[in-house]
């Protein structure tokens, strides 16, 4: 029987640990932590499991073949280059749900949009009556689906997972869009990207963003389908224009237009595109698609109107966690944007993020870790303030603005600096500005 070393007691870890209980398979487990999050459910496993914590010896690797580890660890931790050294076999979590799994499942990635697109295929799917389970990134850890006897599972994969995946047979998979994150673990640029485009190499069908030209050097000889906001040629998704309309179409078939959708902005058209042409290839009708599309409106965190006070509106986007979606969102609206941001950076490139939107922000108040550093770059456009802590932000901004202005969480940084996570620091943000 193979040996296994668990790095990492997170959700992940922790999804492992119950699929080997589950499976008889002995396991030892370590975190570099001396208090994980789950430890007490770990300290629940039957004995022939073994709990490592803090400082670790030799006999960490002793009968061990394969160790799986957690997303969050890059390859950069110590222990990771002295498993490469021992020449021990590394895998995901994902490794083993493709090793274990006996229905089909797609895979989604990209920067930005991966939860909003995995939410709405999982609704086109309960509409259809496809029995599907969604998870991975987006939350449940891609083990625990197996536990649903489901006809398909719906994987939102980010690049940590992509890194280390071996095998990927999906039987569609999504590249959304390719904007820079998680530089800092990734060892640079073209790593990421070269973890994103990894989504393709085993897929029976590949759904690719035209304007991500590279895309086509990665998918494999199976069929494919585009997408994008451009006029699209038959069987690909794009846009029609008949002057009056904007139409989501499938080469000259207009399916719906813009107006009836009600989440914002030409980022999450382009979203709807990609989950369309992934709908089709499972079995959804265009109907049902279009019913689902209609009623969305848009997961908790992504540019939700939370309050107008004043009649200044104030936007939560706290999920826009990277230079990219911040963007997305800024240009997703109309009217002055007092924006407020910051946070942990991920070795994004902020001369570019304040490039592309000075001129449709009014005003940018910062917070956090990045706070200066974002400024520096905003400074010769735009006024701008530091300030201690998201409450300060909401309250500067609220005092310099006037009515018709929109004040924008979207902090480009992510949360860990200051919150538990971007779900953290959203509902604080509700909750500041629901006490002003
Ligand atoms: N850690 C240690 N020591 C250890 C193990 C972990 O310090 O020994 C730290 C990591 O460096 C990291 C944190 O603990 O800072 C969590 O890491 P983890 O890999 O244990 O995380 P899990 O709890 O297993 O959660 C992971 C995903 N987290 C990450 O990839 C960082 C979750 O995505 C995912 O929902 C979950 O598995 C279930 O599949 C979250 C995320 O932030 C939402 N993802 C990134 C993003 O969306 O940008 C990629
Ligand atoms: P992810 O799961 O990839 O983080 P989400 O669907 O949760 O993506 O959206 C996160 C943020 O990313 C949103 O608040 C929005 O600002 C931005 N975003 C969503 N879709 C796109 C897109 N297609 N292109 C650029 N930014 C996007």
């Amino acid at each position: 029987m193979i040996r296994y070393l668990v790095f990492g007691m997170g959700d992940t870890g922790l999804s492992v640990a119950r699929f080997f209980e589950k499976t008889a398979v002995p396991a030892r487990y370590y975190d570099t932590r001396l208090n994980p999050p789950n430890l007490s459910l770990f300290n629940q496993l039957s004995s022939q499991s073994e709990i490592v914590l803090g400082t670790y010896t030799d006999k960490l690797f002793e009968n061990i073949d394969r160790i799986v580890v957690s997303p969050g660890l890059s390859d950069k931790e110590p222990l990771i280059q002295k498993v490469q050294q021992l020449g021990i076999e590394i895998i995901s979590d994902i490794d083993l749900f493709v090793e274990n799994v006996t229905s089909d499942f797609v895979v989604i990635t990209g920067s930005n949009g991966k939860s909003t697109v995995t939410e709405l295929l999982s609704l086109m799917c309960k509409k259809a009556k496809i029995k599907a389970s969604a998870g991975a990134n987006l939350g449940r850890p891609a083990l625990d689906l197996l536990n649903d006897k489901v006809d398909l599972y719906l994987l939102e994969l980010s690049s940590f997972h992509l890194h280390r995946c071996q095998q990927l047979p999906a039987k569609v998979a999504l590249l959304l869009n390719i904007s820079n994150d998680h530089l800092d673990w990734h060892d640079g640029e073209i790593n990421y990207h070269q973890s994103k485009y990894r989504i393709y190499k085993e897929a029976s069908f590949s759904v690719y963003n035209r304007k991500l030209k590279e895309s086509l050097n990665y998918i494999n000889k199976n069929p494919r389908v585009s997408f994008g906001l451009d006029e699209a040629k038959e069987h690909h998704y794009g846009m029609l224009d008949d002057g009056i309309n904007k139409f989501l179409a499938i080469g000259r078939e207009k399916l719906l237009t813009s107006n009836e959708i009600k989440i914002h902005g030409s980022h999450n058209i382009e979203n709807i595109l990609a989950t369309m042409a992934v709908a089709e290839q499972i079995g959804i009708n265009k109907t049902q698609m279009i019913e689902v599309i209609k009623e969305f409106q848009g997961l908790p965190h992504r540019m939700q109107i939370i309050a107008e006070y004043n009649s200044v509106e104030f936007i939560n986007d706290s999920k826009g966690t990277n230079i990219g979606a911040a963007i997305a969102s800024v240009n997703s609206l109309d009217g002055p944007i007092i924006l407020l941001a910051g946070g942990q950076g991920k070795g994004g490139d902020y001369k570019f993020f304040a490039d592309s939107i000075h001129k449709k922000i009014k005003e940018i108040i910062l917070f956090g870790e990045d706070s200066e550093l974002i400024e520096k770059e905003f400074e010769p456009y735009v006024p701008t303030l530091c300030v201690s802590s998201l409450k300060d932000a909401i309250h500067y901004a609220q005092e310099r603005s006037c009515a018709g202005d929109k004040i924008l969480l979207s902090p480009a940084c992510a949360s860990f600096d200051q919150f538990d996570s971007y779900a953290h620091r959203g509902e604080e943000f509700c909750r500041i500005v629901g006490e002003l």
